[in-house]
């Protein structure tokens, strides 16, 4: 048995067991010790073996045979790859400057090892373009931090004592399912649970009450409870006093927000934001949970601003379980020695940053000076996850670019790779897992040899370093020794997290107090050192101060799009190739309500054209509630390869958010039409085909 973690994109990060007879991984199972995640795994991993066997595994270099996007590629060598990699990388610096390289990578590894290591070293080194890793959970958390200073809020174990809790735009079923453990111990200790999501998703039915916003309006919605907490005094008056600043400016702001007019601007009917008011603001303790579902829209940041100004309105911090839970991730990377192990010292001068919200726009600007000529991707599959994929697609076409992608699989976007670099597994690399969803460092260790001729994301930037001649010490560390670099700095919430416990136990907890009540008593990191109410920071970025929402301007497409994790099989497009899970997942339908159903002369089961400003797909109907009038959604993950073009990002927008660099993809207008079945005789085409 050998010890270890998840380290998929996803708050759990759960601490897992692998079993291993005669090097081969055959079974594994959750670490039943592990107090957050408790020896429970997901659909997804549970059988991880299955991934890592899997006989369309890349076990070799790959080079490209056929034309871009057709995925036909035959063996070489690493020493044939790396040649032809460092190759091409001096050519384009020589030509264009080594701005013209960009790494696109997200969390496909999000342990701090494989997520921001020797690769960081490598592109600060290099000089290359820098890429805004801001696709999830940026906007919020600069929402959240504009109010707070920070996005850390409470501990998640602590959710077992609150008493009344909102899950704000989070699927916890599907997206959080170590968490629902201790939303049903608080409910069984009487606590209310009520949902707010435009739709009914999988927590919503299992809630006490669902409240349904139109998506992009929660903003306005926190401004409508506040209007009630503050109108009707259930503000916590001493909690204000103490520990925030601009009450009065809030309350003047909050006279443009009365129930009715919130309910015009949401759809939740005034009457229900009065009651959400009062429950929240009167029973103890009160916690909020969010996640990243509220802030991929146009004003995603200012929604997540807004709903940080509610616990302390109320004085919910004060509480054990009360409060905001959000964010953890910052406390590890306070702790851990980041910078040691990413080393951005490496970088001789600035470079520039590209959003990879916008990649697709990045790969295709005429204007782009230089352009993007080659691309290393890894940890991510942009042709499926970035939004405007029309764009992506057209920009990773390009006969110019040179694109290299490391992965355990030929992804959509690996199909347009020239080079494929073969990736480890999970269960074959060290990783020191940081989580965003709790407060326990996870050591992952290998548990078996990788296989075939693949390498952790450390080992390809050394490998690739090396093919360059990048001379200096940092490109001689093993992944091991990163690990150990991280611990080293004696950051206090590191007391007892040790590289010798890790090996032995597994996991660590940063060393908070038991009863750790963050902002209890103030003690916000913001400049004012209180909660601001009024933040003027705010002001200096061009953003109002004060909590707001403005009602977006008219749109010629009449429906809004929501496009969100709907199933427990797909992590992302992570699994949505592999049978079992595709299977369990099901082909992708739209949701889409009767009232709109109706008018457009859509069936349930029907075929219908969903068409955007960004592109179009046709796909099955599903008719019914599970989305509100005027919303409909699809889920977010299967690979256009695989499903005739059916991927939800042919059709999402690839704006960006107000705050924090995020996109406004949960917000895509669209239009949706019936595909009539075809009636009366067959095509002429067909007639008198006949043999004989
Ligand atoms: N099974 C599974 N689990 C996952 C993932 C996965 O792909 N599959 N992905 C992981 C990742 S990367 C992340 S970031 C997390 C995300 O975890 P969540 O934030 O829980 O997931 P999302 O599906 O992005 O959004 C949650 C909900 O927000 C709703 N929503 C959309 N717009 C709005 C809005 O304007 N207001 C409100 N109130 N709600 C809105 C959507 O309808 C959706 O149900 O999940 C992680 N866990
Ligand atoms: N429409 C729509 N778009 C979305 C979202 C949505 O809800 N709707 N969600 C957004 C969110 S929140 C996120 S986080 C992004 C996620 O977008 P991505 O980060 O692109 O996520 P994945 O699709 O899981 O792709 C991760 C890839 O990394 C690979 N991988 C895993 N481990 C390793 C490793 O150790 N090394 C290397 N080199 N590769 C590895 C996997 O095989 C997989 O192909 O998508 C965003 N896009
Ligand atoms: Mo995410």
């Amino acid at each position: 048995m050998v010890r270890g973690g998840c380290a998929h994109d996803c708050p759990d990060t759960c601490a897992w067991q692998v079993e291993v007879e005669d090097g081969r991984a055959v079974a594994l199972r959750g670490d039943p010790a592990h107090p957050f995640t408790r020896g429970g795994l997901c659909a997804k991993v549970d059988r991880y073996p299955e991934l890592v066997y899997h006989p369309d595994r890349v076990l070799h270099p790959l080079r490209r045979v056929g034309a871009k996007g057709e995925g036909r590629f035959e063996r070489v060598t690493w020493e044939a790859a790396l040649d032809a990699i460092a190759a091409r990388l001096r050519d384009v610096a020589a030509r264009s400057g080594t701005e013209a390289i960009l790494p696109f990578s997200y969390a496909g590894n999000m342990g701090l090892t494989q997520y921001a290591g020797m690769d960081r070293r490598f592109f600060a080194r290099l000089g290359a373009s820098r890429l805004h890793r801001s696709i999830c959970g940026d906007t919020a958390n600069a929402g959240v931090a504009a109010t707070n200073g920070t996005p850390t809020g409470i501990r998640p174990e602590d959710l077992r004592h609150a008493r009344y809790i909102v899950l704000w735009g989070t699927n916890t079923v599907v997206t959080n399912l170590h968490l629902w453990p201790f939303v049903a111990e608080a409910r069984r200790a009487g606590a209310r649970v009520v949902v707010i999501d435009p739709l009914r998703t999988r927590t919503a039915e299992a809630a006490d009450w669902h409240l349904r916003p139109r998506p992009g309006t929660d903003g306005a919605l926190a401004l409508g409870l506040m209007h009630v907490i503050v109108a009707e005094g259930l503000h916590d008056a001493d909690y204000v006093a103490r520990y925030t600043v601009g009450f009065e400016a809030l309350r003047e702001r909050l006279a443009e927000f009365p129930p009715d007019r919130v309910a015009a601007l949401t759809g939740v009917p005034a009457a229900d934001v009065i009651r959400l008011a009062r429950e929240y603001a009167t029973t103890r303790p009160a916690l909020i949970r969010t996640l990243v579902g509220a802030e991929k829209h146009a004003q995603g940041g200012m929604a997540f601003r807004n709903i940080a100004c509610l616990p302390a309105l109320v004085g919910a911090w004060r509480e054990r379980g009360g409060g905001l839970l959000h964010w953890t991730r910052m406390l590890h990377t306070d702790a851990l020695d980041t910078r040691a192990v990413g080393m951005p010292e490496l970088a001789r001068r600035p470079t520039r940053t590209i959003s990879m919200v916008q990649i697709g726009r990045a790969l295709t600007d005429p204007a782009l000076a230089p352009p993007i000529e080659a691309l290393v991707v890894y940890d991510a599959n942009p042709a499926v996850t970035a939004p405007g994929q029309g764009r992506v697609l057209a920009g990773l076409a390009r006969e110019d670019l040179f694109t290299v992608v490391h992965d355990m699989f030929v992804t959509d976007t690996a199909r347009y790779a020239d080079y494929v670099l073969p990736a480890a597994s999970f269960v074959e690399q060290w990783n020191l897992l940081y989580p965003w969803g709790h407060t326990w460092v996870v050591l992952n260790r290998p548990a078996i040899a990788p296989r075939g001729e693949a390498v952790s994301n450390g080992e390809l930037f050394r490998r690739i370093a090396g093919a360059l001649g990048f001379a200096e010490p940092a490109f001689q560390d093993s992944d091991e020794e990163l690990i150990r670099t991280a611990l080293r700095r004696g950051h206090p919430l590191l007391a007892g997290v040790t590289w010798e416990r890790l090996l032995a136990e597994g996991w660590a907890p940063l060393a908070l107090p038991d009863d750790w009540r963050p902002f209890a008593a103030g003690g916000f990191p913001t400049a004012s050192g209180r909660c601001e109410l009024e933040a003027p920071a705010l002001a200096a970025a061009g953003l109002d101060p004060l909590p707001a929402y403005v009602p977006p301007p008219p749109s010629p497409w009449p429906l809004t799009l929501v496009t969100p994790k709907a199933t427990p099989h797909f992590l992302n497009s992570s699994y949505a190739h592999l049978p079992r899970h595709r299977r369990a997942a099901g082909a992708p339908v739209l949701d889409i309500h009767p009232d709109d159903a109706g008018p457009r002369g859509i069936r349930d089961g029907g075929r219908v054209r969903v068409t955007s400003a960004a592109g179009a797909l046709t796909l099955p109907a599903r008719v019914g509630d599970r989305t509100p009038p005027g919303v409909v959604s699809m889920p977010h993950g299967h690979w256009s390869s695989l499903e005739a073009g059916v991927s939800a990002n042919a059709l999402t927008s690839d704006g960006l958010a107000d705050m924090g660099g995020g996109g406004d993809f949960y917000g895509t207008r669209v239009e949706v039409t019936d595909i009539p079945l075809p009636t009366g005789p067959p095509p002429a085409g067909r007639v008198g085909r006949r043999v004989g």
